[in-house]
């Protein structure tokens, strides 16, 4: 079957199809060109897609079959024929059915760039398991299915009894809806898509405000934005009705706590609070269901935390949701680096965020943030081989943290979450509205895409994020459109779009942009450089921005950067880590005012798969260890420090630790 226009638009809007379509179905003002319209290669970014191919997905496939995860959907499939399962009772956590989905998810995206027939057999036979694993009225979550009458420990005894707690019945359809919609998205076929649409089907008829119905939302959102998904998908309005129910009713059900962002109604929160990938997925639905609704009451909500967050909650690193246990932001200034929880799901949901955000508002500081949330946080809970993975992303550990990513979880919704992000990664490069193509994302492609009425094909060549010269070529097509080049904030002497951190060294970068050879100007517009011209195939621009080791600090208020420094170049934030340097890495104390030396090709091995280590810039300062000898007398000696990129950290054993704020001063007690 060939997808629908809505299908495309979706696909546009998410970056699954395999053809942008300008419309604007999805309800945002601006549309994104899918990856499938975009070719990566490039230095930074193709080691990691190939990676996802050659390391991740096989990974988390082998995973899911070696865990039980299919073994829950054949359980579930022989009690629905009548066998007696009583003796099983289930295990795991309740929401294991969607690694599955998520994996599947990766996979489908992936397709469109390495397209691979025995993948696609291999998820249909995945497929065909968990289609009998669904009840005849479209109810799907094994926890139950697999023994009605002992289900998982936090499923309740009955279907939605426990969804606002721990069931997650409406988190297993969410991320159901979002694989479906890729997989179908991807290969054309409905084998997913009707299963998922027999799921929402029964959870609409059983859930609302209706008569004989159950009122109840979401305990875990991301029903909200697969549902929307699956409007636009189907064209059928209950799925985007009912992504709305579960929104307005937030907080008028019996739960109400901030855990769940449920202290209030939707749309008048406005701080980040809770679980912060559960507030990171409403968010972003609450972004989608506004564009295709209009309603600005949930635009002005997000609006309003996304402020909070980027004025009081965000990590240098570009990391969200600091506290552990919860796995929830932190009071306003609460950015510990030690305990820092920075949860690899809560980092995908923030750049999820931010990108709707950007097609809402057309505002490159979105990006800006996006950007130093994906280049730092979010990578870093991959290993440059795609074969491990962390949960936390911490800032700092200690020497004997033995902190080290891991293969798998038994919680595993960060390596089957970060499964599916990086094959989506080329859709968003680009967008256009009208006649404005923006150019988002700095990373070597091809692109074809249709801008205004021209249809452009457009190269980008570049070794971002290791220099700063982009270079674009109009490689097809001619026609007037705007280009709209995203000049980052940390270009523009602006480390996030707020003032939590500033640079501290008076540096000024600068950036130009010439035109076929020559320098043009312009001001520029909500963060982009506006080239406004008739185009025409051969045309070249050339971008600019000076990459230079930069020093950051905090505001005051951040109790834990007291007297400490960032390091960042370009994008990338730095760390010191013990395998670069002669003394335990606390022991170091820098400079007021660092200089830094840059150090090309440095490389770090990946000892797990030496085919993904990499050459990196490292940084290399003057500093100062401060130790207590044997006579208990403290002896002060001069020592360079290294510093590599954040997300490049812990690839290389746990013998030592590892900071991204080092110390200027010396604290006692720290
Ligand atoms: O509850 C499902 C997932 O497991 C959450 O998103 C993660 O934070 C972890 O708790
Ligand atoms: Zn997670």
């Amino acid at each position: 079957m060939k997808p629908t226009l809505i299908a495309l638009s979706l696909a546009a809007m998410f970056g699954i199809a395999d053809a942008q379509v300008t419309g604007n179905a999805s309800g945002y003002p601006i549309t994104p060109v899918p990856f499938t319209s975009v070719t990566v290669n490039d230095a930074f970014w193709s080691p990691r897609l190939q990676a996802s191919k050659e390391v991740t997905i096989p990974l988390a496939f082998s995973k899911c079959e070696e865990s039980g995860r299919y073994t829950n959907f054949e359980v579930a499939a022989r009690q629905l024929a009548g066998e007696d399962t009583h003796e099983i009772i289930p295990g795991g956590f309740p929401f294991d059915d969607t690694d599955v989905y998520k994996t599947i998810e990766g996979a489908s995206y992936l397709l469109q760039t390495y397209p691979d027939r025995h993948l696609v057999a291999y998820i249909d036979s995945v497929l065909e398991i968990v289609a009998k694993a669904q009840e005849p009225d479209g109810y799907l979550y094994t926890p139950r299915t697999m023994n009605p009458s002992h289900p998982h420990s936090w499923a309740g005894s009955k279907r939605w009894e426990a969804v606002e707690a721990g069931s997650h019945e409406f988190y297993n359809l969410g991320h159901m809806l979002e694989a479906a919609c890729a997989h179908y998205t991807a290969t054309g076929k409905r084998n997913f898509l009707d299963i998922a649409i027999r799921y929402a089907d029964c959870v609409i008829r059983e859930i609302g405000t209706g008569e004989g119905q159950t009122l109840v939302v979401p305990g875990h959102q991301i029903a909200e934005m697969g549902l929307v998904k699956l409007y636009l998908v189907t064209g059928d309005r209950r799925y985007l009705d009912q992504a709305k129910y579960f929104l307005d009713y937030r907080g008028k059900t019996s739960r109400k706590d901030a855990y769940s962002q449920a202290h209030k109604p939707v749309i008048e929160q406005d701080e980040a609070v809770g679980h912060a990938v559960r507030a990171g997925y409403m968010y972003s639905g609450m972004a989608d269901v506004a564009a295709l609704t209009g309603d600005t009451a949930y635009i002005n909500a997000i609006d309003r935390i996304w402020d909070n967050i980027v004025t009081r909650k965000f990590y240098v690193t570009g990391g969200v949701g600091a506290r552990h246990g919860s796995e929830a932001f932190g009071d306003n200034y609460e950015l510990p680096n030690a305990s820092a929880y920075c949860e690899t799901c809560a980092q995908i949901a923030n750049v999820y965020t931010n990108y709707r955000l950007f097609l809402l508002h057309g505002e490159s500081k979105y990006y800006d943030v996006l950007e130093r949330t994906l280049y730092n946080a979010l990578i870093s809970g991959i290993s440059m081989d795609g074969g491990a993975f962390f949960y936390p992303n911490p800032l700092s550990t200690a020497s004997d943290a033995n902190y080290a990513r891991q293969p798998w979880f038994g919680c595993a919704c960060c390596p089957s979450n970060v499964c599916r992000f990086i094959p989506s990664l080329p859709g968003y490069i680009y967008a256009v509205r009208d006649n404005s193509l923006f150019v988002n994302l700095y990373m070597g492609n091809r692109a074809t895409l249709t801008v205004g009425r021209q249809k452009v094909t457009l190269a980008q060549q570049t070794l971002y994020p290791y220099n700063g010269d982009v270079a674009l070529t109009v490689e097809k097509g001619k026609g007037r459109f705007s280009l709209c080049l995203r000049i980052p904030g940390w270009v523009r002497d602006q480390v996030v779009p707020s003032d939590l951190y500033s640079y501290a060294d008076g540096k000024q970068l600068a950036y130009s942009v010439k035109v076929n050879g020559e320098s043009v100007d312009s001001e520029l517009r909500d963060g982009y450089f506006v080239i406004d011209r008739n185009w025409k195939k051969g045309d070249r621009v050339e971008l600019h921005f000076d990459m230079q080791p930069r020093v950051v600090e905090a505001r005051y208020e951040v109790y834990a950067d007291r007297g400490r420094i960032a390091v960042e170049r370009g994008p990338l934030v730095y760390c010191a880590e013990w395998a670069d340097n002669e003394h335990e890495i606390s022991s170091y104390i820098l400079n007021r005012k660092p200089v830094f030396s840059e150090v090309p090709d440095y490389l770090i091995e990946v000892p797990a798969d030496t085919r993904y280590s990499a050459r990196v810039i490292a940084l290399t300062t003057e500093a100062q260890t401060i130790s207590t000898g044997a006579d208990g007398r403290v002896a002060v000696k001069d020592a360079r420090l290294t510093l590599i990129p954040y997300y490049a950290w812990d690839h290389r054993g746990q013998k030592g630790g590892m900071d991204v704020w080092l110390p200027v001063q010396f604290r006692l007690g720290q």
